[in-house]
C-alpha cells in the first residue's frame, strides 16, 4: 500500500503531509485519516517536536472528505475525520496547517482544527458541502463562525463558494499568506512562530461564536430563514446550515458538534444529496470519451472565426474574445455586420454598468474582435466556428468555401442544432476536421456545449473540442449526429406532451406551474413565449409534407403563431404580455383556441392533476433519453443528466431526468409508460433500452 500521509521533523516542526492524488480526499478507506491521527499522535509524544504542521503534497492542501465514500458502511479500525479533529482538540502542542490550492470541505475542516494557518496565494478557500446537498460534517459550521464571527460565515456555509486567499486573510481564516515553495515557505513559517514565541495553542472550539455589536441573534437567524428558503427552493440543505450556525451561537460546542452530525446524517441520505452529488460525478464523467486515450493529441486554438453576427454568433464569439482569443466575425452584409458588434458592445456594457466587468476589459474584449466580410480571409484561424441560418443548401456553400480557403488542421465546426453534421461534412475533402459545436442560446450565459462527433470526425477534433469547452468555462458533452441531438430531441417529445395535455384538459398556467414546482426554471410555455412560438412554426411548416396523418398533432401553437402570437416579443403567445413587464397574464383567447383545437381533435376535456402532468413530462423526456442511449447517440444516462441540469433548468438536486428515473424505480416507469399507452396513446411505448433495464432490475446508472 503506497503511504499516503508522510511524517518528518524538521526545525523542531512535525511535518505531517497528505499525500493522496489527485486532490489529497481524505478518505477513510485508504487510510488518509488513520495516518494523519498516527503522525499527530507520534508528533504530540515527541520531545524533539514543538509545533505539528499539516500540509498536502502536490498542488493543494485538500479538496475534502472522499465523496465516493458516503452512503458506504464505516471501516473498522480505521480513524474518521471526527475522529482527528476531536484528537486535535486534545493535543497539547501548537498545530498549524498549511493552506494551498482548493482547500475545501472536510479539508478545510482539519485546517480549523489547527491553531494556526498560512496559505499560499491563489488558494481556494471553502465548505462548498452545501453544493452536494449535505452541510460541514466535521466541525465545519461550528468551528467557523467561532473563528470568524457569523456574519461572515454563514453565508460560507450557506452558499458554498470559496474565498481567495487574500479574503481569508481578511476574515480572519489564516493568519499569514505564504509565497514561492509551500513546503520550503510553510516549514520557515511555522519554525518562525515557534522561534517568535507566538505559537501558542489557540482552539476555534473554545472560542465565541460571535454576532455582530447589538444583532439579536432570534431575529438574525429568523431573517437569514427567510432569506436562504427563498433563494434555495426545493434544496433541504441550506435551510439546516443556517440552524447548525444557530447552533454554533446559542449552545456549547459539544452540543453543537452533535447537532451538526445528526442533521448531516440526517442530509446525506436525502435523495437531493443523492442527486447532487450525481450531479458533481456525472460533471466530471462528461470530460471523458470512450475509447478515446487520455494522451490522444489536440491541435492548438489561438484564433477562431464565427460566420454570422447574429444573436447566436455574437454570442458565440464573445466566449472566446472572453478568455483572450481573436475572433474574426463574418458577415457579408456591413450594416449586418455593424448591428452584431454593436450588440456584442451593448451586452458587454450592461455588464460594465452592474459593476462585474471592468471597462478597461470590455474594450481590451472588442479589440479582438475584428469584423471580417468574406470567409476568404480565413486562412490563417485554428477554429471556424459557422452560424448561419438553419439551411442545408446555406450551411453546405459555406463549408465548400471553407475547405477551399481554411488552413491544413483547422477545425471546422457548424452550431446547427438539427442538422446532419455528415451531410455538411460530405461537401468537404476533410470531413475528419468537421464537428459540430451546438452552443444553447444566449450563448455567452448558457453552460452547456454538446459536441456533436460526425461519422468521420477525426479523435483529435473531438479531443481539441473537448478541452476547447473548459477554455471557454463551458460543460461540454460529446453526442452523435441525430435530428436535434440530445437535448432538443428530447425537448420536442416534452413539449409535445405539454401540448397534448393542454388538449386534455390542462391550462398552460397550470403546466407551468406544476413543473415549476417540480423544480424546473421555467414551465414549457413560459419557455416556448420567452423564445418566440415563430420558430418551431417555421420547422413545423416543413415538416408538415412528411407527417404521418395518422400521428396525433397538437394545433394550438399553429394557431396562436397564426393569430400573430409569437410570445414575449409581440406582446401575446400562450400568456399576455403588458407593455415593459415579463410576468405572463393568463389568457381567456388562449383558453378558448385549446378549447376549440381539442374539440376538432375529438379530445374530450377533463380534470387533469399536477402529478399526472408532471410524470407525463418528465417521462417523455426519460424514455427519449433511453432511446438515444440505444442509439449510442448519447455515451452514457450520466451525460444526458448533464445536457438537462446546463442546457434546459431541470433541477440539479433532482439529478437530471435519467437520475430521477433511477430514483423512482425502472419497472415503476415502464408500469407508468404501459399505463399511460393504454390510456392515452402509442407513443407511450417503452424504449427498448429501458423496458430491458426494468425487466433486469437495473438502473440507468452513470
Ligand atoms: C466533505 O468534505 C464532508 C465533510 O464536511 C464531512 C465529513 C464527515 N472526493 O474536479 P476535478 C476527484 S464533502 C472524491 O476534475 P479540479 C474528481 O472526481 C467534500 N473525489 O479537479 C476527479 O476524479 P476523476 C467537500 C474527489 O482541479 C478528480 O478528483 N468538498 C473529490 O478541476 C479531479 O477533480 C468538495 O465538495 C472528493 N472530495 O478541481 C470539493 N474532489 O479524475 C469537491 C475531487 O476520476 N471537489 N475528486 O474524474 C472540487 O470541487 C474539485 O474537485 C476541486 C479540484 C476544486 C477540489
Amino acid at each position: 500500500m503506497t503511504e499516503v500521509v508522510h511524517y518528518e521533523v524538521r526545525q523542531h516542526v512535525a511535518v505531517v503531509t497528505l499525500d493522496n492524488p489527485p486532490v489529497n480526499a481524505l478518505s477513510v478507506g485508504k487510510g488518509v485519516l488513520q495516518g494523519i491521527l498516527d503522525h499527530v499522535k507520534a508528533a504530540e509524544h515527541d520531545p524533539d517536536v514543538r509545533l505539528i504542521l499539516l500540509i498536502g503534497a502536490g498542488r493543494n492542501f485538500s479538496g475534502g472528505a472522499d465523496i465516493t465514500e458516503f452512503g458506504k458502511p464505516p471501516v473498522p479500525g480505521m480513524a474518521t475525520l471526527r475522529d482527528v479533529l476531536a484528537y486535535l482538540d486534545t493535543v497539547t502542542k501548537p498545530i498549524a496547517a498549511a493552506i494551498a490550492g482548493p482547500t475545501m470541505g472536510g479539508g478545510l475542516e482539519l485546517a480549523l482544527g489547527a491553531h494556526w494557518r498560512c496559505a499560499l496565494t491563489g488558494a481556494q478557500i471553502g465548505l462548498p458541502e452545501v453544493k452536494l446537498g449535505i452541510l460541514p460534517g466535521a466541525g465545519g459550521t461550528q468551528r467557523l463562525p467561532r473563528l470568524i464571527g457569523v456574519e461572515a460565515a454563514l453565508p460560507m456555509i450557506v452558499g458554498g463558494d470559496p474565498v481567495t486567499t487574500e479574503r481569508a486573510l481578511e476574515l480572519g481564516i489564516v493568519d499569514d499568506i505564504v509565497t514561492g515553495d509551500l513546503r520550503a515557505a510553510a516549514v520557515a513559517w511555522a519554525a518562525k512562530l515557534v522561534k517568535d514565541g507566538r505559537a501558542s495553542v489557540r482552539r476555534a472550539s473554545a472560542m465565541a461564536a460571535a454576532l455582530p455589536d447589538g444583532v439579536e441573534a432570534d431575529a438574525f437567524f429568523a431573517q437569514a430563514r427567510e432569506r436562504v428558503a427563498k433563494e434555495w427552493r426545493g434544496y433541504p440543505a441550506p435551510l439546516e446550515c443556517v440552524a447548525c450556525v444557530e447552533a454554533a451561537v446559542k449552545q456549547p460546542f459539544a452540543a453543537g458538534l452533535r447537532f451538526e452530525r445528526e442533521r448531516f446524517e440526517h442530509l446525506v441520505a436525502t435523495d437531493e444529496s443523492r442527486a447532487l452529488r450525481h450531479a458533481f460525478f456525472a460533471e466530471r464523467a462528461a470530460g471523458k470519451v470512450d475509447g478515446l486515450p487520455d494522451d490522444t493529441p489536440v491541435r492548438s486554438i489561438r484564433s477562431v472565426a464565427v460566420i454570422g453576427a447574429g444573436t447566436m454568433g455574437g454570442g458565440i464569439a464573445m466566449n472566446f474574445v472572453n478568455v483572450g482569443i481573436p475572433v474574426k466575425l463574418v458577415e457579408r452584409a456591413p450594416d449586418a455586420l455593424q448591428r452584431g458588434l454593436a450588440t456584442i458592445a451593448k451586452n458587454y456594457a450592461a455588464t460594465v454598468a452592474k459593476g462585474r466587468l471592468a471597462q478597461d476589459e470590455m474594450d481590451r474584449r472588442m479589440a479582438l474582435l475584428t469584423p471580417v466580410d468574406d470567409i476568404a480571409q480565413l486562412g490563417d484561424v485554428d477554429l471556424v466556428v459557422e452560424a448561419v441560418f438553419e439551411e442545408m443548401e446555406v450551411k453546405q456553400a459555406i463549408f465548400r468555401a471553407l475547405d477551399a480557403v481554411a488552413k491544413p488542421a483547422a477545425i471546422l465546426a457548424t452550431n446547427t442544432s438539427t442538422l446532419d453534421i455528415d451531410a455538411i461534412a460530405a461537401v468537404t475533402q476533410r470531413p475528419g476536421d468537421v464537428i459540430g459545436l451546438h452552443f444553447f442560446s444566449p450563448a455567452n450565459v448558457m453552460k452547456l456545449l454538446e459536441i456533436v462527433r460526425g461519422a468521420r470526425t477525426a479523435p483529435d477534433v473531438i479531443a481539441t473540442a473537448m478541452k476547447l469547452a473548459k477554455t471557454i468555462r463551458k460543460v461540454g458533452v460529446l453526442v452523435g449526429v441525430c435530428d436535434g441531438f440530445v437535448g432538443n430531441r428530447m425537448v420536442a417529445a416534452y413539449f409535445r406532451e405539454a401540448a397534448f395535455l393542454l388538449e386534455e384538459g390542462a391550462s398552460p398556467q397550470q403546466v407551468d406551474r406544476a413543473l415549476e414546482a417540480f423544480g424546473f426554471a421555467m414551465g414549457p410555455f413560459r419557455v416556448g413565449d420567452l423564445a418566440g412560438l415563430d420558430i418551431g412554426w417555421a420547422i413545423r411548416k416543413r415538416q408538415a409534407a412528411t407527417r404521418d396523418p395518422n400521428e396525433r398533432y397538437a394545433a394550438a401553437a399553429d394557431r396562436l403563431c397564426e393569430a400573430g402570437r409569437f410570445g414575449q416579443k409581440t406582446g401575446a403567445g400562450w400568456y399576455r404580455y403588458e407593455p415593459g413587464r415579463r410576468d405572463p397574464i393568463p389568457d381567456p383567447e388562449v383558453d378558448a383556441i385549446i378549447v376549440q383545437t381539442a374539440a376538432e381533435a375529438g379530445i374530450a376535456r377533463r380534470e387533469i392533476g399536477d402529478a399526472e402532468i408532471v410524470e407525463r413530462c418528465v417521462l417523455q423526456l426519460v424514455n427519449v433519453g433511453a432511446e438515444l442511449l440505444d442509439e449510442g447517440v448519447a455515451q452514457r444516462a450520466s451525460d444526458i443528466d448533464i445536457v438537462y441540469l446546463f442546457g434546459y433548468g431541470f433541477p440539479r438536486y433532482r439529478g437530471g431526468p435519467m437520475f430521477h428515473a433511477d430514483l423512482v424505480g425502472l419497472p415503476n416507469v415502464v408500469a407508468a409508460m404501459e399505463r399511460y399507452r393504454a390510456s392515452v396513446g402509442a407513443w407511450w411505448t417503452p424504449a427498448a433500452g429501458l423496458a430491458r433495464r426494468a425487466a433486469e432490475g437495473g438502473r440507468f446508472g452513470g
